[in-house]
């Protein structure tokens, strides 16, 4: 458990602690454990006891006035029929690699796959970003814009949607991977992380209750799954990991992550972050999926 500040007269939950303890508790994790951690932590036990208390009620407020749909939106899933009639498919235009699953599981929903690029796509696409990069930003949701922001140290640019053979090659096997619109698809996001760079743990999908939300959710609706593909393997470091689900992917050059999220909601435990690199470089390429076509 970290981010919190100790005080013996109040305790106030920052952002990331509060959501860790909302996916806990939705995890089904007791209220107890939670409460043992906060004073190993150094909390007072009546202080924590009622922040806790606090913390629960404001979420049980949230979640009766929530405008967020109680029914699942649909997601892609890509091992939904049988996996290898999928790879048969003449849409994913393999040539001589053969796309793996490495990995399932269920809740957070994730599947990774090895071999998704291979590694003469993994270099040109590298190349083709590295001249346009520039120091990344987050979407504010207050204002809907773009900011730079502290948790995010990276750089990264975006492709046009098609704007190379390549580009298109790769939107059109990872549509037909997930089964899922090619029109519902986010351009192409390229990322580079030096040394010590990070991108702190996060959910990928907007808070609807927010300002800033509404033209976001305008063009396309909500994201509902992401699919990361590592461009390279850093020399040490730079995984993705799953604070509220104890999981952690390496990075590996052709692998890909996907991720998805059925509701907006901790609950879906896909809050996530790109761990620091300890040693190199990384370089990932992110799409991320929408409910409906994205124009
Ligand atoms: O680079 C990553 O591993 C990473 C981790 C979490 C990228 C993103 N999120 C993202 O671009 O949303
Ligand atoms: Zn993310």
């Amino acid at each position: 458990m970290t981010a919190a500040t100790p005080s013996s007269q109040s305790l106030i939950f920052d952002e990331p602690l509060r959501e860790q303890l909302i996916a806990r508790i939705s995890a089904g994790e007791s209220p107890d454990t939670l409460l043992d951690e906060l004073i190993a932590h150094g909390f007072d036990e009546d202080t924590a006891v009622s922040a806790l208390t606090t913390l629960l009620q404001a979420r049980l407020t949230e979640l009766k006035s929530s405008k967020i749909t109680p029914t699942l939106t649909k997601v892609p899933d890509p091992l939904d029929r049988e996996w290898p009639a999928i790879l048969e498919r003449p849409e994913l235009d393999l040539k001589d690699q053969r796309i793996e699953v490495q990995l399932a599981l269920t809740r957070p929903r994730i599947v990774v796959f090895r071999h998704f690029l291979s590694p003469h796509e993994c270099d040109q696409l590298i190349e083709l970003a590295r001249q346009r990069i520039e120091a990344s930003e987050v979407i504010d949701m207050q204002s809907g814009s773009t900011r730079r922001d502290e948790g995010r140290t990276s750089s990264g640019m975006n492709f046009q949607r098609a704007e190379t053979p390549l580009i298109e090659r790769i939107e059109r096997r990872i549509a037909a991977l997930l089964r899922w619109p090619y029109e519902n698809g986010e351009a192409l996001q390229v990322l580079r992380y030096r040394v010590a760079e990070e991108y702190q743990p996060h959910f990928d999908y907007v808070d609807p209750t927010q300002p800033g939300a509404t033209p976001f959710l305008a063009r396309g609706g909500q994201r509902v799954a992401t699919f990361l593909m590592y461009l390279n393997t850093p020399a040490d470091g730079g995984g993705t990991n799953f604070p509220d689900a104890g999981i952690e992917i390496a990075a590996h050059k052709g692998s890909a992550l996907f991720f998805s999220y059925d509701r907006p909601d901790p609950t879906t435990l896909t809050r996530h972050g790109g761990m620091p690199v300890r040693q190199g470089e990384k370089w990932v390429a992110t799409q991320w999926l929408r409910e409906s076509a994205h124009r």
